[in-house]
This record gives structure tokens, sequence and C-alpha cells, in this order.
């Protein structure tokens, strides 16, 4: 049996290296990008069987991302290629004011995807999937949204993921609460669920997703709190110097996942989820390190 299948959108990140901004034109280097094959890429390192599944184009970006995912031990046999649209590429671009992203993916092969695209998985104990498919295009959202429903036994995580250069916050409020409020675990960070919502505490992120689950809400440098059927359970973050914060929510989610299929208890997987998150924060590009295997090990002990 698969442990987890991801599905999203993956594509080639263009990053500067040194990391420097882009309109100055400095040397770069290509990558694979995707909220979820960065959860796969993580899960896969710690031994899980895990299936990345999405749309590529045929091109040599595809090859890339494939080829990443293989080396990193993610099953690719559930990913569909189409010969009529390309696959997605994103730059970064380093200001001092943060890296800014810059888009190009629409009418990509993953924005083709629509519902019907998770029928016929193979059995599997999760499926992790994010907010950014309900913004690639009509039919995507139609999937994501679908997904609880047609998830039949496997439990589903939903990594919120509001991205603003996708979507304005009108146009994904209700879309994105009424996904979180049908699955079994839904992360989400305390300041996206302000641009959403307006809400300004984590009960009050509560109080606007009851239906999920377990709600996970992230409250960046603070820590992080999971509303559950325990009752509400809080885990502080280390302190540490952020390199780049991009990739760290998946980075956490991965850590709480891979906690939550070891039977780890919430509290743990939600310090899995800071010590994955730390990984991520301490390099300049998307994925971090696996953390020490000690670290995790202290962690990861089934209760
Ligand atoms: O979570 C990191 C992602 O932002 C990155 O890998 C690209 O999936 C991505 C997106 O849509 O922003």
């Amino acid at each position: 049996i698969v442990d987890a299948i991801c599905f999203g959108e993956s594509m080639v990140v263009v990053a500067p290296d040194p990391p420097q901004p882009l309109c100055e034109g400095p040397p770069t280097r290509l990558g694979c990008a995707g909220a979820e094959s960065n959860v796969a890429i993580y899960l896969a390192g710690m031994g899980l069987h895990v299936a990345w599944r999405g749309r590529l184009g045929t091109d040599p970006f595809a090859d890339l991302i494939t080829g990443t995912l293989n080396a990193a031990k993610v099953d690719t046999d559930l990913v569909e290629t189409d010969p009529n649209a390309p696959t997605g590429v994103y730059f970064k671009d380093p200001q001092p004011t943060g890296t800014q992203v810059h888009y190009y993916r629409s009418n990509s092969a993953a924005s083709h995807m629509g519902p019907g695209f998770m029928d016929c998985m193979p059995s599997c104990r999760l499926w992790h999937f994010t907010g950014i498919t309900a913004a690639l295009s009509n039919s995507a959202r139609a999937l994501a949204t679908e997904i609880p429903k047609v998830s039949g036994a496997s439990l589903t995580s939903f990594d919120v993921n509001y991205r603003p250069a996708l979507w304005s916050p009108q146009a994904a409020q209700a879309v994105l609460r009424d996904i979180a409020n049908r699955v079994d675990i839904a992360f989400v960070g305390l300041d996206e669920a302000h641009a959403l919502w307006g809400t300004e505490t984590p009960q009050q992120v509560r109080e606007t997703l009851p239906g999920a689950g377990t709600l996970v809400v992230k409250d960046a440098a603070n820590g992080a709190t999971a509303f559950g059927p325990m009752g509400p359970i809080w885990a502080a973050a280390p302190t540490i110097d952020i390199v780049e914060p991009v990739g760290a929510g998946d980075a956490f989610a991965a850590g709480y996942l891979y906690g939550l299929l070891t039977d780890a208890g919430t509290k743990a997987s939600l310090e899995l989820g800071h010590l994955f998150a730390r990984s991520a924060l301490s390099v300049a590009g998307d994925i971090g390190p696996l953390p020490d295997p000690h670290d995790i090990a202290a962690l990861a002990k089934p209760q």
C-alpha cells in the first residue's frame, strides 16, 4: 500500500545563484518546484512510499522534474504528460524586501487537471494537496473541490497555500474555506488566514474552519496549534536565522505528516513540522536537507 499520494502542479524554478535581483541579470540555476512535490520529496526521503501525481508537458522541463523526483525516490508512475501544453515555470526574484515570484504557468499542462483526475488511484493511506490547485483554472478548481468526496478510505491532507500572485482574497476565500472545512487535516498560516478571512487569532481561524478534522494553524516564528479531537495542542517554534522562507510551509506539512503516518502523536508531529521547516528556512532553495536523524528519532518514536 502506498503511504501518500501528493498531487498538484510542479514547475521548473529559475533562481538567481547567488541570490540577486533578476533585473541585474545574475547567473541562474534551474530546479524542480511545487508545493506538493516538495512534500513528496521529504516523505520519500524518510523512507515512505510516496507517489506524486500531476500533469507535465513533453518538454525538457518535464524531464527535469521527473528526474529530480525519481532521484529523490518519489514514484512518478502516476504522472500524466500532455504534448499540447507546456510544463509551468517560475522565477524567483530576491529583493532587499524579500523574495518575489513570477509565474509562467497559465495554460500549463497542470492547469488542465480537472474532475476525475484522482479517480482510480492505488489504495493509499493519505492524499495531500493544496489550495494552489484551486487557483490554476476552473477545471483544476473543480478537481480540488471534489477531493474530499472522492478520496475514499484515504485520509485527506490540505495545505491552504494561498498564493496572492494567482488570485485575489475575494476569489479565494470561499473556495479555500469550503475545501478546508471538509478534509481530515488542514494547514494554514495565521497570516494567510488573516488575508483570506480577516481572522486575528488561531481560535478565530478554528471558528472559521470548524469542519477540518484536525486544523493546524501556523503562527510563523512563534509556533503552531493543532485543533483536533484532543483539543488545542501548541508547540513553540525553535529560534533560527532565516535565509529564505520559500518552501518552509511544505517542509512543515511534511514533518507533521511524517509524524501522523508514524503515529508520533499530535505534539510530536507539530515539533517534527517545526524541525523540517527549520531546515527549509536555513537554505536559499525551496527544499532543505532532511533534519538530523537523531532529532527525528527523538520525536517520531511511536507513542
Ligand atoms: O511552497 C513552495 C512553492 O511556492 C514553490 O515550490 C512553487 O508550488 C509553488 C507555487 O505555486 O508557489
